[in-house]
C-alpha cells in the first residue's frame, strides 16, 4: 500500500452537536428520492444524470418508463398537496434528496440559481409545516459527463463529491442541519452493474453481493465514497457549520440455512465483511476488516487502497449512522463454484417475502443489538425502512388495505423500540417510502408507498399503513390487529 497525501483534518467536530441532537424530539418521518420522484427532467436547466440515461435512453426499466414525470413532485402546487398529507400523518421529519444535476448540471461546475432557488423554497415549505428537512446530497442520480468519467470509480470523485456538498453546505446551511451524505453504496453498485449487464445484452438478477469479478471494482468504489465523504465531513467542521452528518448503509444481516456447509457460513462472513464491516470498521475502527483485506491480498486485487484511508474515514467521525434496513440476506456458496471467493445470495422458500426480502422485525432488532454492541453504541437514525408486496396496493372503492406493509412496519417499529428499551441510542425513523415512486430499474411496478399513487392521474390516496403510522406517532400503542381488513 502506498501513502495518499492527505488533505489537512478538521479540528475535532463540535462537542455540542451531541447535546443538541439528544435534547431533540424523536424524529418520526418518511423518506423519497429526488429521481424516484421529481418528475421535470429537464426542468430549470438541470442536467442528465445517469438515470436519464439508463431509463430514457436506453429504457432499462421497460419500454416508456421513464422519470420524466414520476409523481410530479418537482411542481410546488403538488408538493404543497404532498406536504399537508405529511402534516396530517403528523411526520416532523422528512428525507429526501437533492439531485446533483439540477445544483451543478455538468457535474462540476457553474451552480444553477434556478435549483437553489427550487430547493430552498420547499424546504421552507416543508419547516412552515413543522417538519424538519433531512437532506441526502446524493441518492445515485450521478451526473451523467461523472458517470462517463468513470463515477464512483476514479478517484477523482472524492474531490469531485467534495465540492458539490461544498455547495450544497453553502447554501442550505442556514436552513437545514441534518444531512445524508450518500445513500446506499452497496446498493447502488449492484443496480449499476445490473443496469451495465443489460445495457450489454446480458440477463440477470440483482447481485447485492459483488462476485470475484467485480470484487476490486466494488472495494475500490466503497473506498472513494468513503473517502468523499470524510472528505465532505472534514470540510463542513472546518468551515464551521453546525449539523449531523452521517451516511445511509444498507446494512443486511447475513444468515445461513440450518444445513448450511462450512463453505457456506465462510461465504456468508465474507458477505458480511464486504457489505457491513467494510463500512461499519472504517467509520468506527479506522480500519478496514483483515478478513476482507486477506481476500484482496489472495485474490491480487487492484483496490487502489493506500495506507491512512480507513484511518482517515474514522477520523472523519461521522454524528450518526444512518441505517437503511429491509431485510436479512441468506447467502450460500454455490455448488458449481470454481472461484477462490463465491458468495451467493438466495432468498429462501418463505411465505412472507417482500420485494426486498424475507420480513424478519427479529433481524431488525438484532442489527441494532450489533450497533451498540460492536460499534460503540453510536447515535442512529433509521434512514430506510419498508416494504412492497407483490400484489398489494389495489385501490378499490377509494381505499388501499395494504395489510402486509402495516403488519411489516408495526412489527419493524416495535423491533426498533425494544432494542431501544435495550439501550440502542435510534433518534430516528423514517419509513421507505411517503408515496409510491419509482423503483430504479423495477419501474413503477414495485410499491413502497404509505400513500398510494395513480400514476396516470397523480392522484394521492393515504393507504391503511399511513392511517396506522399515524396513530404510532401519536404516541398510541398500536399492535398487528390494527393491520385486518375492513378496519
Ligand atoms: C435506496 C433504496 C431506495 C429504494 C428502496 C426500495 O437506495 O435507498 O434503493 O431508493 O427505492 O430501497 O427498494
Amino acid at each position: 500500500m502506498k501513502t495518499r497525501s492527505l488533505v489537512a483534518l478538521a479540528a475535532e467536530p463540535d462537542a455540542m452537536a451531541g447535546l443538541v441532537q439528544a435534547s431533540r424530539p424523536f424524529r418520526w418521518g418518511a423518506a423519497s428520492a429526488a429521481y424516484q420522484v421529481e418528475g421535470s427532467t429537464t426542468a430549470d436547466n438541470k442536467g442528465r444524470s445517469i438515470w436519464d440515461v439508463y431509463l430514457d435512453d436506453h429504457s432499462l426499466a421497460g419500454p416508456g418508463v421513464s422519470g420524466a414525470v414520476a409523481i410530479n413532485f418537482y411542481d410546488r402546487d403538488q408538493y404543497l398537496e404532498d406536504i399537508a398529507l405529511f402534516k396530517a400523518l403528523g411526520l416532523n421529519s422528512y428525507r429526501f434528496s437533492i439531485s446533483w444535476p439540477r445544483i451543478l448540471p455538468d457535474g462540476q461546475g457553474p451552480v444553477n440559481p434556478k435549483a437553489i432557488a427550487h430547493y430552498r423554497r420547499f424546504i421552507t415549505d416543508l419547516k412552515a409545516a413543522g417538519i424538519e428537512p433531512m437532506l441526502t446530497l446524493y441518492h445515485w442520480d450521478m451526473p451523467a459527463q461523472l458517470a462517463a468519467a468513470g463515477g464512483w470509480s476514479d478517484p477523482k470523485s472524492i474531490d469531485w463529491f467534495q465540492r458539490y456538498a461544498q455547495v450544497v453546505f453553502a447554501n442550505f446551511s442556514d436552513l437545514v442541519d441534518t444531512y445524508v451524505l450518500i445513500n446506499e453504496p452497496t446498493v447502488e453498485r449492484a443496480t449499476k452493474q445490473l443496469a451495465e449487464d443489460r445495457l450489454n445484452g446480458v440477463s440477470g438478477d440483482m447481485q447485492i453481493i459483488p462476485d470475484q469479478a467485480h470484487l476490486a471494482d466494488a472495494l475500490k468504489t466503497f473506498n472513494h465514497i468513503l473517502l468523499a465523504s470524510a472528505a465532505a465531513k472534514e470540510s463542513f467542521s472546518r468551515q464551521g457549520y453546525a449539523g449531523q452528518i452521517g451516511l445511509a448503509l444498507p446494512l443486511f444481516p447475513t444468515l445461513t440455512s440450518d444445513d448450511a456447509s462450512e463453505a457456506d457460513k465462510q461465504a456468508a462472513l465474507l458477505a458480511d465483511g464486504i457489505l457491513n464491516r467494510w463500512f461499519l470498521d472504517a467509520m468506527y475502527h479506522g480500519a478496514y476488516p483483515e478478513d476482507v483485506l486477506e481476500l484482496a491480498r489472495k485474490l491480487d486485487l487492484d483496490t487502489g487502497i493506500e495506507e491512512g484511508d480507513a484511518a482517515r474515514i474514522g477520523a472523519a467521525r461521522f454524528d450518526y449512522l444512518g441505517i437503511n434496513y429491509y431485510a436479512p440476506l441468506f447467502v450460500r456458496r454455490p455448488a458449481q463454484a470454481s472461484t477462490i471467493y463465491a458468495a451467493q445470495m438466495y432468498v429462501p422458500d418463505t411465505s412472507n417475502a417482500a420485494f426486498n426480502g424475507p420480513v424478519r422485525p427479529d433481524q431488525f432488532k438484532a442489527l441494532l443489538e450489533r450497533i451498540r454492541l460492536d460499534y460503540g453504541n453510536p447515535p442512529v437514525v433509521i434512514t430506510e425502512n419498508g416494504a412492497g408486496f407483490p400484489d398489494e396496493d389495489q385501490l378499490v372503492d377509494g381505499k388501499v388495505e395494504d395489510l402486509r406493509r402495516c403488519d411489516y412496519l408495526v412489527t419493524h417499529i416495535e423491533a426498533m423500540k425494544s432494542a431501544m428499551a435495550d439501550g440502542a441510542d435510534v433518534r430516528g425513523y423514517h419509513v421507505w417510502s411517503s408515496h409510491d415512486n419509482l423503483e430504479w430499474l423495477s419501474g413503477y411496478g414495485s410499491r413502497f408507498g404509505m400513500i398510494h399513487v395513480d400514476f396516470d392521474t397523480q392522484k394521492r390516496t393515504p393507504k391503511l399503513s399511513f392511517q396506522v403510522y399515524a396513530r404510532m406517532i401519536k404516541g398510541e400503542t398500536v399492535d398487528t390487529s390494527a393491520c385486518s381488513t375492513g378496519r
